[in-house]
């Protein structure tokens, strides 16, 4: 068992039965012509995250912490993506239209890709999901499952969207959920700070937040 300080408590786990989760952490959210800057975002904004989530990646993978990493992303055809959601953005620029990282938010193109400084390793899931949740038409639970997974350190982008839907829907199917704050960012750092203190208001409601150093702190690593 470890202690992670964390807010609203320390929260003590099996490091054996828990995953860092890092969501979305693609071109199209954090790079400049992908499927963030199409919606208006200073793509810019999300690289705060990248060096925290390394570390806690390294450290994971350094003590044996399994590791999951998801990408939000439709087939070449969109029969998965919602019309109400390809509709939304510039339309020159929408799901499924040619950019300067391929295809915007379609799987197999370079844009819906992990970004190299967090490329995941061999024998590291990689779910990818239609929606903002990492549950929803996925094979997540599955994974967990098989792992004897019950912890999740929920890491990524966006702090309000991706990253708080998952932890709503993990929270909900029974896990407990860690999120280290600077391992995640937003667009917009008014919604970053915002998102947190909702995770862990009401002691607790739907989790713990706490940093990447007191993570790695806690594995020794
Ligand atoms: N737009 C935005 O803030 N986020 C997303 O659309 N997806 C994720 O958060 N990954």
């Amino acid at each position: 068992m470890i202690t992670v300080d964390a807010e609203p408590a320390p929260i003590a786990f099996n490091p054996r039965r828990a995953a860092v989760v890092i969501i979305d952490m693609q071109r199209d959210f954090l790079q400049p012509g992908g499927f963030g800057e199409s919606l208006g975002n200073d793509v810019s904004l999300l690289a705060r995250a990248i060096e925290p989530c390394r570390a806690l990646l390294e450290a994971a993978r350094r003590t044996g912490l399994a590791v999951i990493h998801t990408r939000e992303g439709h087939r070449p055809d969109l029969s998965d993506a919602p019309p109400a959601k390809i509709e939304r953005g510039a339309p020159s620029q929408r799901i499924g239209d040619a950019g300067p990282m391929g295809r915007i938010l379609v799987r197999g193109e370079p844009g819906q890709d992990i970004i190299p400084e967090l490329y995941p390793r061999v024998g590291e899931p990689v779910i990818d999901k239609p929606g903002k949740g990492a549950f929803y038409a996925t094979d997540l639970q599955a994974v967990l499952l098989h792992r004897h997974v019950d912890v999740l350190i929920v890491c990524g982008v966006t702090t309000e969207v991706c990253v708080h839907t998952t932890v709503r829907e993990a929270n909900d199917r029974g896990y407990r959920c860690l999120v280290p704050g600077d391992c995640c960012a937003s667009y917009f750092p008014e919604f970053h700070e915002v998102a947190l203190r909702m995770i862990k208001a009401q002691g607790g409601i739907f989790g713990w937040v706490t940093d990447s150093e007191k993570i790695i702190a806690a594995l020794g690593a």
